[in-house]
Parts: structure tokens; C-alpha cells; sequence
């Protein structure tokens, strides 16, 4: 497998779909809603989705595409070379805000990452890594996270799991929400595992993402040395959706000790 001609290829690809996303304001965009009435979807969505898809089976034959509505292959199983999308992430951003989403690509071999994007279409922002070379934001190359205790972190969470839910304890999250230096919230998982990886905020903590969401942003992520995992501490599985915890090195460790009890 040639993954620098891969990579290159990905990031083109990407680009094209950024000014796909963006020439979509010139027309009326179609709003739909999925499981629930805030849970949004748009022709865009749907479109970039087989913008990518026809591109990749095309001229990836072999490989599988793992995206967030659906038009790929129904993955049970991580063998093989999977491209795992999510079109646009922080689809309720791109509607109300026109800002503050991004295109999130992970490509994983046997479950492995090999190569990570995300691209933050209005800001122009470029992150990538491949496995073991390091992280870029555009041309330049992202520093190794250090330590920050708690005390002077800032947590990437939304306010839904400060309130009563099904998911978590939330008045340990609230005693979170206390002992650390600040709290945001972008709306966009893939723009806030950037975040963590640039070093703007220490974590980012949510109780249910898919797969699409997280995968580009694991493997750069891992490449600045932030650790990334379900609440048990474990690699997330991929499969399905899961609660999801990035942050600095020990800053993990702490968070999930002392401040996430999941229900059952
Ligand atoms: P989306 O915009 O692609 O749907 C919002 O806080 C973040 O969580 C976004 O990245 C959003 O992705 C994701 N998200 C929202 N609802 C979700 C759900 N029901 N399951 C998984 N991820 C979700
Ligand atoms: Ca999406």
C-alpha cells in the first residue's frame, strides 16, 4: 500500500469537497431531520457523502468507506482498509452558523489509523497525520502536548451532559465543570479533537459519538501524543456509537478516575 500517494490523494479530495460545501451557500440548502427533530441532516450532507464515495470506490476499489449516511458499505468488521467519513460534522453549525463544521476522514488498515484529516471548511484550516509522522495544521507541524493538571485546563463539553441524562452521573461532570479552569463547546467533535491536538483545549468529553466522528481526529490525536478512549480507558472500538474522551497525557487519566461514573 502506498500511503503517501493515499495521503495525497485525500487531502485533494478534501479540498474539492470544502468548495463543494462552500458554493452550496449560493443555493437554497434542503433541511431534514434523522432520529430526532435537532438531529439535522441537508442535501449537502448527502451530496459531499457521494461526492466522496463515487471518487474512492472508483479508484480504490478494494477499500471500504464507513459514512455517516449512509451511502458506503455497512462495516461489522475493521479488516481491511476502511475510509471512515463523516461529510460534514457539526451539521447543525453549517445550518444556524455557517461556520464551525468540518470534513472528518480517518483511514484505518486492520483497525489501525494510518491517516487522519480534518478540515475546517469556512476557516481554511487543514489538520492531518499519518501514523508516525507527525501532525500538521496546514504546513506546520503540531508540538507534543505537555501536562496541565486540571486546574488550568480548559474541557471541550457540551452543556447536555451537565444536565440530568441517561448516559453519566452529571453532578460529577458539574464537580468537573468546577475544579477545571473553563469549558467550551464548538458543536463539532472533529473540530474539537483539533482543538485538543493544537494544544486550545486540554480535552473533549462526550458521552455518544459514531465512529465518523473521532476517527480522523484519533490519529492526530495520537501523533501530539493526547490519549484517546472510551470511558473504561479502552481504544475505541470503531463499530458502533461510544462515549469518547480525548486529553493531554495524565489529564486523562485524572478525568476519568475522578469524574466520569457512566450509567448503566
Ligand atoms: P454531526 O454534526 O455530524 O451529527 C455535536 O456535539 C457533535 O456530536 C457533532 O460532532 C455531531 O456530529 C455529534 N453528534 C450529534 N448527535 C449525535 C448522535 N446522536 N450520535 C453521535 N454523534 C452525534
Ligand atoms: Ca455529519
Amino acid at each position: 500500500m502506498n500511503w503517501g500517494n493515499i495521503d495525497r490523494y485525500a487531502k485533494s479530495l478534501i479540498k474539492e469537497a470544502g468548495h463543494i460545501i462552500r458554493n452550496s451557500f449560493f443555493n437554497q440548502i434542503d433541511i431534514d431531520s434523522k432520529a430526532d427533530v435537532n438531529d439535522l441532516v441537508t442535501n449537502i450532507d448527502r451530496e459531499v457523502e457521494q461526492f466522496f464515495i463515487s471518487r474512492i470506490k472508483r479508484d480504490f476499489p478494494e477499500h471500504r468507506i464507513l459514512g455517516e449516511e449512509g451511502f458506503g458499505d455497512v462495516v461489522q468488521t475493521l479488516d481491511g482498509v476502511i475510509w471512515m467519513l463523516d461529510p460534514i460534522d457539526g451539521t447543525m453549525n453549517f445550518v444556524h452558523q455557517k461556520r464551525n463544521f468540518a470534513i472528518s476522514l480517518g483511514i484505518y488498515a486492520d483497525g489501525v489509523g494510518m491517516l487522519g484529516y480534518i478540515y475546517d471548511v469556512m476557516r481554511d484550516d487543514f489538520y492531518s497525520a499519518a501514523k508516525g509522522e507527525g501532525a500538521y495544521l496546514n504546513d506546520e507541524r503540531l508540538p507534543q502536548l505537555e501536562i496541565t493538571p486540571l486546574e488550568q485546563a480548559v474541557i471541550g463539553i457540551s452543556a447536555s451532559w451537565l444536565a440530568p441524562n441517561r448516559y453519566v452521573d452529571n453532578e460529577k461532570i458539574m464537580e468537573l465543570v468546577q475544579h477545571c479552569r473553563g469549558t467550551r463547546s464548538y458543536g463539532s467533535a472533529a473540530i474539537e479533537l483539533a482543538y485538543v491536538s493544537a494544544g486550545r483545549i486540554d480535552s473533549y468529553i462526550s458521552m455518544r459519538l459514531s465512529p465518523w466522528d473521532i476517527a480522523g481526529g484519533m490519529v492526530i490525536a495520537r501523533e501530539v501524543g493526547a490519549v484517546a478512549s472510551n470511558m473504561q480507558g479502552e481504544a475505541p472500538h470503531l463499530l458502533g456509537q461510544e462515549p469518547f474522551i480525548v486529553a493531554r497525557p495524565g489529564l486523562h487519566h485524572d478525568i476519568l478516575t475522578n469524574y466520569i461514573r457512566m450509567k448503566e
